[in-house]
């Protein structure tokens, strides 16, 4: 094992970065690195000095997938009493917004992880795609079902079955990700995205996200009715009174997240 932590942080403002730092592999993703990745959200996401959580890779990788390595010899049993997919569900709740800086490859879990980010700046040149195929499997944290959402069935079945990558440009035509940038500015366009979100009222935020994310699971009419109630429910924060206050007072709102 390498001495260097797996994962590194920082804070800029409310903006907590979290770098994926496995280099030599790729950013491939251990059971250690997402146990551990999925504690630091939890703490970032109960910390109120935070608001937006932005994961990154490095310039050559986002992560080219789960550690090939740790896996070649498990068995069915040793994979699911592993139980690798309880740190994902960790992930899944967290609350709040989480940007996603995307460079290089994003594979199989990597683009699995990327798809559990909320807005996804992405470079140009990234390398976008499922290809477990090629290893003798399929994709198994979300992939073939949050993909098939995101960019429809004849795309999914295409990237699934054949293992093949999108560019950058590509995934953002079908709306895979949420901004495409010159490959130079990968890493400061994705934490300007994030330092403008942190401005934003944070319970607002988290009732936002929470919408949009039920878009993907409930019917429209429920879809219609949870997004009224969360709706309603803000007008009983500060910040709805200092954010409409303040647009009629033509003056900046100052929010404080109650
Ligand atoms: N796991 C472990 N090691 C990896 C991985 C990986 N996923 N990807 C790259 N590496 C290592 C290579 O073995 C190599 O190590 P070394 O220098 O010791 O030989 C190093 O990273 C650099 O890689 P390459 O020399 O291969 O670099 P290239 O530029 O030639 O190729 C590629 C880059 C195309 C990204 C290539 O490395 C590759 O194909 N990687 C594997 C991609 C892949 O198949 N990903 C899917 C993995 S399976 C998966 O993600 C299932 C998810 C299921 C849910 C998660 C819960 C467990």
């Amino acid at each position: 094992m390498s001495d260097q932590p797996h994962l590194l942080t920082e804070t800029h403002g409310a903006v907590a970065v979290i770098r994926i730092n496995r280099p030599k592999v790729l950013n491939a993703l251990n059971l250690e690195l997402m146990t551990d990745l999925a504690g630091m959200m939890e703490q970032f996401d109960a910390d109120d000095s935070i608001n937006v959580i932005l994961l990154a890779g490095t310039e050559r990788a986002w992560a080219a997938g789960a550690d090939i390595g740790d896996m070649a010899t498990a068995s069915v049993n040793d994979m699911a009493s592993r139980d690798q997919f309880a740190q994902w569900e960790r992930i899944k709740r967290i609350k709040k917004p989480i940007v996603a800086a995307v460079s290089g490859f994003a594979l199989g879990g990597g683009c699995e992880l990327m798809m559990h980010c909320d807005v996804i700046v992405c470079s140009e040149t990234a390398r976008i795609g499922q290809p477990e195929i090629n290893i003798g499997v399929m994709p198994g944290a979300g992939g073939t079902q949050r993909l098939t959402r995101a960019v429809g069935k004849a795309l999914a079945m295409d990237v699934v079955l054949s293992g093949r990558f999108l560019s950058g440009q590509e995934a953002m035509s079908h709306g895979l990700v949420s901004r495409v940038v010159p490959p130079e500015h990968w890493f400061d366009e994705a934490l300007k995205v994030a330092t403008a979100i942190a401005a934003k009222p944070p319970i607002a935020l988290r009732s936002a996200k929470e919408a949009v994310l039920k878009a993907q699971e409930l019917p429209l009419s429920q879809g219609l009715e949870y997004e009224r109630k969360l709706f309603y429910m803000l007008f009983d924060t500060e910040d709805q009174k200092e954010g409409m206050s303040a647009f009629v007072e033509k003056r900046k709102p100052t929010f404080k997240g109650r």
